[in-house]
């Protein structure tokens, strides 16, 4: 598809969602902007793997630009942003308190992840024509779980960031290392929509020259194959790319030149990011808006179970008062002998003045106000804790699609609930549930018939 159409097309959605959608978003505290970021600048791909496992040569040779630094040790303690640098710009490489302040890169959200992180990221443009067509990031090689949490930044977090943005996520592993990635994973797969993301990660074992023999090989794939199906749960085996760098192989028992063009075929995958970007970007705004959606339904439920509930007890409440009004000086009168003429009498008898409406008044009054007080301390918090504590309740998760919308959803809807739950219950949530359906239904549905299937 040509540019500009692509174009086009990423306008409209924009456009489609902020005049649709805007309010409705922002109205239950959802980021709008989050659904937006990748819309903003070009296809990025994202390499992750444990340290040493050759990401950085990898990107070196993709490239064909010695820019990156590579090592045996763990080399690499950065995010890395590798972006073309037009015929008429230099050569630069950016900090990233530049990079998280520019507006037109899709990376101003991490500033949220603290100066650990920014003096941890890089943009460097680079003159290489692979990188007309998308960005790449290399990042820090996973060490173990425990040594991440001393980076001094949430380095899950930033990675399921990049996913976010991600076209196509490269999981790089090493004969040595075969599967210790597991919490990154989880990270990635936890910002990726449910049934379309798996088709964005590539799995590949590189550094395979360094197997001694066929059997070490057959080792360490089995051994991967393994970690993997623990790992994504899958029942089929996703596809592995065995690769090696040649100018850095060692020679051994092995004659790794049968799968030279395992490389060039992962090389061709990657290079399909832009194509997949459209779909991409419409898969996660349909996730974001059926996140939205799953939202204003438990809102909706939630009102309306409430009015439900407590309709009886106001009925009762305004017959009662009706009640007081007539007759509640009435019973006074015969227990107490006071008033003197209740209301009522001083009716049928025809001569009436203003003080005989003021116990009528009171009565009434008094039994509205406990109506009040038993909906506000006694219902009311009721209702409210049973959605805090038992949300599910509220919610018909009949899918495992909706059921997995609903993990996302749940901490929101309990936070909402937290925060706002008188303004819940009068808030039109009805409205803004059909208008989210109406959007998926009509004008991404419509976006998705224009664009047709992914092809890799
Ligand atoms: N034998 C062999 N060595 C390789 C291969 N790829 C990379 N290397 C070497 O392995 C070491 C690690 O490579 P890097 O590219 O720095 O690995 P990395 O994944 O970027 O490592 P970190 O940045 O530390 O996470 C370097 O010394 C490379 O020369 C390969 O396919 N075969
Ligand atoms: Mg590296």
């Amino acid at each position: 598809m040509a540019i500009t159409s692509e174009d086009k097309i990423l306008e409209d959605l924009k456009k489609a969602i902020l005049k649709g959608l805007g309010r409705t978003f922002e109205r239950y505290h959802f980021d709008v902007e989050k659904v937006l970021t990748p819309m903003k600048w070009k296809p990025l791909v994202l390499i992750v793997g444990n340290y040493s496992s050759g990401k950085s040569t990898f990107i070196n040779e993709l490239i064909e630009r010695d820019i990156q630094r590579t090592g045996q040790a763990p080399t690499d303690d950065s995010f890395t942003i590798l972006s073309y640098a037009g015929p008429d710009e230099e050569e630069e490489i950016i900090p990233g308190s530049t990079v998280v302040n520019d507006p037109t890169l899709p990376f101003e959200h991490l500033r949220s992840y603290g100066q650990s992180l920014i003096s941890h990221l890089w943009l460097k443009k680079v003159k290489s024509d692979v990188l007309k067509d998308f960005a790449i990031i290399d990042t820090p090689g996973m060490l173990d779980s425990v040594t991440e949490k001393d980076r001094g930044y949430d380095y899950l977090g930033v990675i399921g960031e990049f996913s976010r943005l991600a076209d196509c996520i490269v999981l790089m592993f090493d004969p040595h290392k075969a599967g210790t990635i597991k919490e990154t994973y989880e990270a990635i797969r936890s910002t990726l929509p449910g049934a379309t993301g798996e088709d964005r990660i590539i799995y590949c074992l590189n550094r395979i020259d360094e197997c001694d023999n066929i059997q070490d090989l057959v080792r360490s794939y089995g051994a991967l194959c393994w970690n993997l199906s623990q790992m994504t749960g899958r029942k089929d085996m996703p596809r592995i790319y065995l690769t090696y760098s040649s100018s850095h192989a060692v020679q051994k028992d092995i004659d790794v030149t049968s799968w030279d063009n395992e490389r060039d075929e992962l090389i061709s995958t990657i290079k399909t990011a832009p194509r997949m970007r459209l779909s991409h970007i419409l898969q996660d705004a349909d996730r974001a808006i059926r996140e939205l959606g799953i939202v204003t339904e438990f809102m909706k439920n939630f009102k309306a179970s409430f009015w439900e509930k407590v309709m009886p007890t106001i009925k009762v409440g305004i017959l009662s008062s009706i009640l007081a009004f007539f007759v509640g000086d009435v019973l006074s009168n015969l227990l107490i002998g006071f008033p003197d003429t209740p209301f009522l009498t001083s009716l049928l008898q025809g001569h009436m003045d203003l003080s005989n409406f003021i116990f009528p008044i009171v009565n009434a009054v008094l039994v509205i106000t406990l109506f009040t007080l038993y909906l506000q301390r006694l219902l009311f918090p009721r209702h409210i804790r049973r959605a805090i504590e038992e949300p599910e309740g509220f919610i018909d998760l009949d899918t495992t699609f909706k059921k997995d919308l609903w993990k996302k959803a749940k901490t929101k809807v309990v936070e909402l609930v937290k925060l706002q739950a008188p303004r819940l219950i009068w808030m039109r949530h009805e409205k803004a549930f059909s208008r989210v359906n109406k959007f998926l239904e009509q004008d991404l549905q419509r976006m998705f018939e224009l664009i047709g299937p992914p092809s890799r």
